[in-house]
């Protein structure tokens, strides 16, 4: 396959700094050479420009904290990732989780500006469904998906012209932190969540056959993976840490069974936070479920 990589270096959708050095350690944790040595063709296309916050006024208009800079990077993501080619396999990395609203976009509209249908599997403890209004921080790393779906912000729900994800094709897996007024939107919308409550009870074997069984019709599916999903235990470098999440298995084997589906065509890796990290423990283990995602076999 012909695998193109893409950083968007931005911590201003995040509580907390550093997630901005996610792309930096992930590709220090060899990304491109692990993709190289299942076989494909990698390359790097660099980062997209992010602001500093640094050089920035902090301030939250109507709720959305960093919105225009945010929107910014978001867009330029979004553009970069529709202008490629139809066969590339875009692997992009975060920054917040922000980044998706530009990347999920970006890969829906490739080779056609009308935007494709697109099954969306989020891998996350949060379910990243706040609105403005419903969002208890301004932080908009907690909104992509209300945004993606064409509730929130105009210029952010604006960002692939008239396209929207449909909320039926929406699954989450390895939920366990949800906001009040989050869980009634959410229930509103009708997204398939998988919390950590099923993952114990079924197992991510029939979780995962259940996704791609309601996903069966849509032709393109994209992969977010926040690395908070994980146990923090497996991955303590990340900004919000939830006890009680993915084990480093139950992580693998999510992304062995999509690989095997062959039917998954972009990733996201997502707030990796080389500060609050053990000697970049975090984007190895990262690194390590886009291997399994791209065709990494044990055997
Ligand atoms: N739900 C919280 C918020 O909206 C936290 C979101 N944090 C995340 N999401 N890391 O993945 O601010
Ligand atoms: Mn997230
Ligand atoms: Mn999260
Ligand atoms: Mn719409």
């Amino acid at each position: 396959m012909n695998v193109n990589i893409l950083g968007i270096p931005m911590d201003l959708g995040a509580g907390r700094r550093g997630v901005d050095m996610g792309a930096s350690a992930l590709r220090n944790a060899h990304l491109a050479a692990r993709l190289r040595d299942l076989g494909h063709t990698v390359r790097d296309l660099g980062d997209v420009d992010v602001a500093l916050p640094e050089t920035l006024d902090k301030h939250a208009s109507a709720g959305l904290v960093f919105l225009d800079p945010i929107l910014e990077a978001c867009r330029v993501t979004a553009e970069r990732l529709a202008a490629l080619p139809e066969d590339v396999f875009p692997v992009t990395l975060g920054g917040d989780h922000s980044v998706s609203m530009g990347t999920v976009t970006g890969n829906a509209l490739r080779g056609n500006p009308a935007g494709t249908r697109t099954g969306l599997i989020w891998v996350d403890a949060h379910t990243d469904y706040n609105t403005p209004e419903s969002s208890p921080s301004g932080n908009i790393h907690g909104m992509p998906v209300a945004h993606l779906t064409g509730r929130g912000d105009p210029a952010l729900v604006n960002l692939g012209g008239g396209w929207h994800l449909n909320p039926e094709d929406i699954v989450m897996i390895g939920i366990r932190s949800v906001d009040a007024r989050e869980r009634e939107l959410l229930r509103e919308a009708g997204i398939q969540a998988y919390t950590m409550k099923e993952v114990d009870q079924l197992g991510i074997t029939r979780i995962t056959e259940e996704a791609l069984e309601r996903l069966a019709d849509v032709p393109r599916l994209h992969v977010s993976f926040d690395a908070d999903a994980l146990d923090p235990t497996v991955a303590p470098g990340v900004g919000t840490p939830v006890p009680g999440g993915l084990t480093y298995r139950e992580g693998h084997l999510l992304m062995e069974l999509l690989s095997e589906s062959g039917r998954v065509n972009s990733l996201d890796i997502v707030e990796v936070n080389p500060v609050l990290d053990t000697r970049n423990q975090t984007a190895e283990v990262m690194v390590g479920m886009a291997a399994s995602l791209l065709g990494q076999r044990i055997l």
